[in-house]
């Protein structure tokens, strides 16, 4: 086999092997015991700016069942907001996703929000409906993730600055319910696995094409 088609096999694979990086999100699945026994506390969560007590963590013996573990996070007041400090800093060139599960634990409207913050600035929210009784929201029982993206270039004037997730229910009856929240970042202009899937096929084809010449 050719040296240099040997290398750029073994580079086109390195890159394809390339994955998003996991920043921590402490007690993500609402299963610290603490929460329940004072649920108005959620163990490393604090209320967001102008939210106090609103979040409950359910231990839920039937309806809507937890996503993961045996807890799930719900709303009683509307527009509260919980908030978590991740101590890490927005880097450059980097893409941050962040998601969250989303259920209903009551056969009513209500509205879930998941949002990405670089020094209490709201980068990127995403907000999803939950309502049983229309076509477009999640059924009652079931889960739906909620994703949102952020693409942090060199010019963002947050670089930097302690990132945050903020969980919340902007509106509408005590229904959204959360669990199993997640952020990864992964850094820019690094080839996709599935790009990487794609040069290898163009590669090995070349190959093939060459050994016939030989
Ligand atoms: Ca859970």
């Amino acid at each position: 086999m050719n040296k240099q088609l040997i290398l750029i096999l073994v580079a086109t694979l390195t890159c394809s092997t390339v994955h998003a990086v996991p920043i921590a999100v402490l007690n993500a699945g609402f299963e610290d015991a603490a929460s329940v026994s004072a649920p108005t506390l959620v163990p490393s969560w604090t209320d967001g700016p102008g939210s106090t007590f609103g979040a409950t963590v359910l231990t839920p013996n039937s309806g809507l069942q937890p996503f993961e573990g045996n807890n799930l996070l719900t709303f009683q007041v509307a527009n509260r907001i919980l908030q978590q400090n991740l101590g890490q800093s927005l880097q450059a060139d980097t893409r941050y996703t962040a998601s969250v599960e989303v259920g209903a634990v009551r056969n009513v409207a209500g509205w879930g929000t998941l949002e990405i913050l670089a020094g209490g600035n709201v980068l990127a929210s995403e907000t999803l409906l939950v309502n049983k009784t229309l076509e477009t929201g999640i059924n009652y029982s079931d889960w739906t993730t909620l994703n949102v993206t952020f693409d942090a270039d060199s010019s963002n004037p947050f670089i930097g600055q302690e990132l945050s997730l903020r969980l919340y229910r902007k509106n509408g009856n005590f229904s959204a319910a959360f669990d199993a929240v997640s952020l990864n970042a992964n850094p820019m202009g690094v080839a996709e696995p599935q790009t990487g899937v794609l040069m290898l096929g163009g590669l090995l084809l070349l190959l093939r094409a060459a050994r016939k010449r030989n």
